[in-house]
């Protein structure tokens, strides 16, 4: 009986107060803003190198409050490029950072992107100055082709015969690269009067075609002394071939440390140079949240904090365009590549 009426007092009670409810005026719940979305598409989605570079802009994004994709075509053409681009044009994202396969053939897709007001960056591989704001670059183009030749002059003894494993034709950075590499040659005959330079090979940066290209650089030249790979896909490929044929051909170029400890440390590669390409993604991440929050624009001597980075600033480069610069290709040889090799 009582918990009858103790249970009719509670019905009554709701019915006096819910109408009261539904007669108010709700505050309106403030409604949380979709975080923004940022996209980093690779060259290709599986080269880990890209991932690297993924893994920083992930970080950053994270520091920034904002949603991070990281996307690429499964193998380096523009054509799949522009795919994505397309992609995440639709999904309205708010930034695009790209790592060019190719510097002209993404412009219309990255122009209709920025014209429904998406910030759009390259990165690691430059787009022309029309279909970017700005360029995170990580080191000066010309230091590294300059550098790189230096090394196989010093390693091959200034003479015999060298090649290049690049990666696909239309890399805008690898062709940068090796512009620098044969101006090097160019400008200094007489110290590089010993050397050839066979055509550039191509590897796609895919680990199976540098693996065949690097065989048949080997087959075909008995006599070849140097390999310069400016392609971390490249460098590892072509020091496992060397490896196993036990062949005397020296490499070069840019490798990860994670990748390339066993041939530097075997002497297949007495040294070679790279940056972190982690730092590279973090720092386009900072870049493009500046451009976004209109800290900078993307002009010659804008200045923004990329977050652990530090101060940055916007600079003039040859293409026309404006650049934001990681810093100096780091040296790895036998003294210190024990204390890279689990860094990145
Ligand atoms: C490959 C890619 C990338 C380049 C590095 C050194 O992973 O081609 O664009 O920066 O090598």
């Amino acid at each position: 009986m009582k918990r009858t009426l103790t249970s009719m007092i509670c019905i009554l009670l709701c019915a006096a107060i819910l109408p009261g409810c539904s007669q108010q005026k709700l505050a309106p719940v403030a409604t949380a803003k979709p975080a923004l979305v940022y996209a980093l598409i690779a060259k290709e989605v599986e080269n880990p190198y890209m991932k690297k570079m993924g893994e920083g802009f992930k970080s950053a994004c994270k520091e920034l409050g904002v949603e991070a994709i990281y996307t690429g075509p499964d193998s380096p053409t523009p054509e799949k490029q522009i795919e994505v681009i397309k992609e995440m044009t639709k999904r309205k994202v708010a930034v695009i950072a790209v790592a060019a396969d190719d510097v002209d053939a993404l412009e219309p897709s990255l122009k209709d992107a920025m014209a429904q007001g998406i910030k759009v960056i390259s990165l690691d591989s430059a787009v022309n100055k029309d279909s970017r704001i700005v360029h995170i670059e990580q080191a000066d183009s010309e230091m590294i082709g300059r550098v790189l030749i230096q090394a196989a002059y010093k390693m091959m003894g200034g003479k015999g015969k060298m090649a290049i494993i690049s990666a696909t034709a239309q890399a805008t950075n690898q062709n940068l690269w090796i512009a620098w590499m044969k101006k090097e040659l160019q400008e200094y005959p007489q110290k590089y009067r010993d050397m050839q330079l066979l055509p550039v090979a191509y590897g796609d940066d895919l680990p199976d075609k540098s693996t065949a290209v690097a065989k048949e650089l080997l087959s075909e030249n008995p006599d070849l002394k140097m390999i310069i790979a400016p392609t971390v896909v490249g460098m590892l490929a072509a020091g496992n071939v060397i490896q196993e044929a036990k062949s005397p051909v020296l490499l070069t170029g840019l490798g990860l440390p994670s990748e390339m400890a066993p041939f530097i440390k075997s002497g297949v590669c007495p040294w070679m140079y790279l940056w972190n390409p982690s730092d590279i993604g973090y720092l386009a991440a900072y870049s493009a949240s500046a451009l976004i929050d209109g800290a900078m624009n993307g002009k010659k001597g804008d200045t923004f904090t990329a977050g652990k980075l530090g101060l940055k600033v916007v600079i003039a480069v040859a293409d026309g365009g404006t650049e934001i610069m990681l810093g100096d290709p780091f040296k790895f040889d036998r003294e210190n590549i024990d204390a890279w090799k689990d860094v990145y």
